[in-house]
């Protein structure tokens, strides 16, 4: 349905509904002043509003359903809606020049940038691109690994191998495993980077590279400055992990296996990817300031099962003051990964129709890892309803890393007191377990650092070209040991192409969002826990049930992408720019303790 009543200007509402008519509609027809574009605009709007509901119903029939048809349909859908707004993102060139004032002027920036893989104009190739992208995310999610007299395991009984086992044979066959699925994907890779370039270069931008750095209201080329500005400050929290994680981990598995001053082995660190480490804090735990519950071994003793997580992850968000979710949400979402059939099951959290149709799509397993990823999934349908009242191009985040980090920011509340209103621990820690608290949190929170920011490092070279297919492995390695400090543990070769055994770039979805959300969560966490009234150290507060707080995140969540970031950044935080300063506080005591540690032992790599 078009949306008339988005009508705001009485010439500008009889302009676009001539356009209405006649579908077909081209720029041409509109006069070039600001009555025009913003008549243009509104056209645009109404009618991408339709095809992305289009897109998006077919693309959830397809990541629920993966087999030949829904594949096709999903990529005609995309190449639909992918060469639509190119068409209209190459049109409003028209306007350049009119003085419009600055929400149009905003606007017509956000078609030009409201796709991560612009097609080029030719259709065949517009075509070939869709292909090719809805291929390479049909092979990671049904891909699968076949050890030796077993049954074939897929990404998840693999990552469970690696967060479970202690046996380093064992991890190592689940790693490599997973990494049997990846070169599949290289050689459309390899295409999908020349059409892709192609398209943004038909929009004026020097490259993709150029194109995803040019969303966050500064000119692409300061973006970079500011990753490192960011990534500077967090980089010696970072090392302190790093080394004490390195020590124990010999301690454990044996200096043949670990090295004493060298990067760590990937499959050692309970994770896929070796991004989120808590998955072996078991063997790096402060001992006896271990703060005594688990929360995977809790979800289970309580016999949770996946909706009933979900349910409390909705809680939290109604205690602060939002509606509950719609009924629709609970009838249309997938919570259980379904075992007659392949599914995309990387967690996603979908608004099909820019109102009220919400719904995530996940494989939930019982363990606090998903406890968490729940609420980062409730944080984008929190976020998609907040600002539904927006128009189409202000439908989005302030910046993208605004949208990882609400779940994420709630998920920061899970602390022991809000265990204990819970009724899932019968006391609280006392403070002499911080530590255990805090190593746990920052196993997942400061080890992503580096890797939230080494996926797009490597794609922004690969676009630009400074990256051939030639070296496409290599160079992933060398950003992996740069800023990660690991190592593949068995050789890897130009015949692998472990960057797309990383369901991002697989699917190209951009990666810097959760580097900017690991940051921004808590600027999100420390002010509203103060609004809340908490008093304590940080990592201890919870915003549970504050109104106040809610009120402070449900403002900010309205303004969509209305205003340019920082304003939004604004109203939640008082400041108006990224900064580290509020991780660094929270991980404080945790740093002085991490560096007595590693007191006369070697730090880096
Ligand atoms: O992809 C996700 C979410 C969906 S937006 C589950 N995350 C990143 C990942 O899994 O690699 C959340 C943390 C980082
Ligand atoms: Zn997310």
């Amino acid at each position: 349905m078009y949306r008339l009543h988005r009508c705001n200007r009485a010439k500008a509402c009889i302009l676009a509904l001539l356009s209405i008519i006649s579908p077909l509609f081209s720029a041409d027809t509109y006069p070039k002043t600001p009555d025009g574009a913003r008549a243009f605009m509104e056209a645009v709007e109404a009618d991408l509003m339709q095809i992305f509901t289009e897109d998006a119903r077919a693309g959830w029939v397809n990541a629920n359903f993966i087999t030949h048809d829904t594949q096709i349909l999903a990529s005609k859908a995309t190449e639909k809606t992918v060469s639509t707004i190119v068409r209209y993102a190459k049109e409003s060139t028209r306007f350049d020049g009119v003085k419009m004032p600055d929400d149009l002027a905003r606007k017509f920036k956000a078609l030009k940038n409201s796709t991560a893989m612009p097609t080029p104009g030719d259709p065949k190739l517009a075509a070939e691109l869709a292909q090719i992208v809805t291929r390479m995310t049909g092979t990671y999610g049904k891909g699968k690994y076949t050890p030796p007299g077993s049954n074939p395991l897929d990404l998840g009984d693999l990552s469970e191998i690696l967060a479970e086992h202690k046996d380093p044979e064992q991890m190592l066959m689940a790693w490599e495993g997973w990494r049997t699925v990846s070169p599949a994907i290289r050689k459309d890779y390899q295409r999908f980077v020349e059409l892709a370039n192609q398209g943004a270069r038909e929009l004026g931008f020097k490259n993709l590279a150029e194109m995803w750095c040019g969303k966050y209201d500064m000119p692409p080329e300061e973006f970079p400055k500011e990753l490192d500005r960011l990534w500077e400050q967090v980089k010696p929290l970072y090392i302190s992990l790093h080394a004490y994680v390195r020590n124990k981990l010999r301690d454990h598995y044996g200096a043949e296996v670990v090295p004493a001053d060298g990067p760590i082995p990937a499959h050692l660190l309970g994770n896929m990817w070796s991004q989120q480490w808590s998955n072996i804090y078991d063997l790096v735990s402060p001992g006896d300031a271990d703060p005594g519950y688990d929360l995977t071994q809790i979800l289970k003793d309580r016999k949770m099962d996946a909706i009933q997580m979900v349910k409390v992850g909705e809680r939290f968000f109604t205690s602060l003051g939002f509606e509950p979710l719609p009924a629709t949400f609970w009838e249309r979402s997938l919570f259980v990964q379904p075992k007659d059939r392949d599914v995309v099951c990387h967690a996603s959290a979908w608004s099909i129709d820019f109102k009220d149709d919400l719904r995530i799509k996940m494989c939930i397993k019982i363990n606090a890892d998903d406890f968490s990823t729940i609420h980062h999934e409730l944080g984008h349908n929190f976020y998609q309803r907040a600002y539904n009242h927006q128009p189409l191009f202000f439908q989005e985040s302030a910046n993208d890393g605004f949208h990882e980090a609400v779940g994420d920011t709630l998920s920061l509340s899970i602390t022991p007191n809000y265990l204990k209103d819970l009724g899932y621990i019968d006391a609280v820690p006392d403070p002499s377990k911080d530590i255990g608290l805090l190593l746990n949190q920052a196993l997942d929170k400061i080890a992503f650092l580096p890797f939230g920011l080494l996926i797009d490092q490597w794609r922004w070279k690969v676009f630009s070209g400074e990256v051939t297919p030639e070296n496409y492995n290599k160079a992933w390695w060398e950003l992996r040991k740069k800023y990660q400090g690991i190592m593949p543990p068995v050789k890897r070769t130009e015949e692998h192409f472990d960057p797309a055994a990383k369901y991002h770039v697989a699917a190209n979805v951009p990666y810097t969002r959760y580097f900017l959300a690991h940051i921004l969560q808590f600027q999100f966490h420390r002010s509203l826990a103060e609004a809340a009234g908490n008093e304590g150290p940080l990592h201890r507060a919870s915003i549970y049930g504050s109104k106040k707080a809610g009120k402070i995140l449900a403002d900010m969540l309205a303004m969509g992408s209305s205003q340019p970031w920082p304003e939004a950044l604004y109203a939640i935080s008082g400041t108006r720019q990224m900064d580290a300063g509020a991780i660094l506080d929270y991980f404080a005591p945790l740093k002085e303790w991490l560096d007595k540690q590693n007191e006369g032992r070697p730090v880096g790599w």
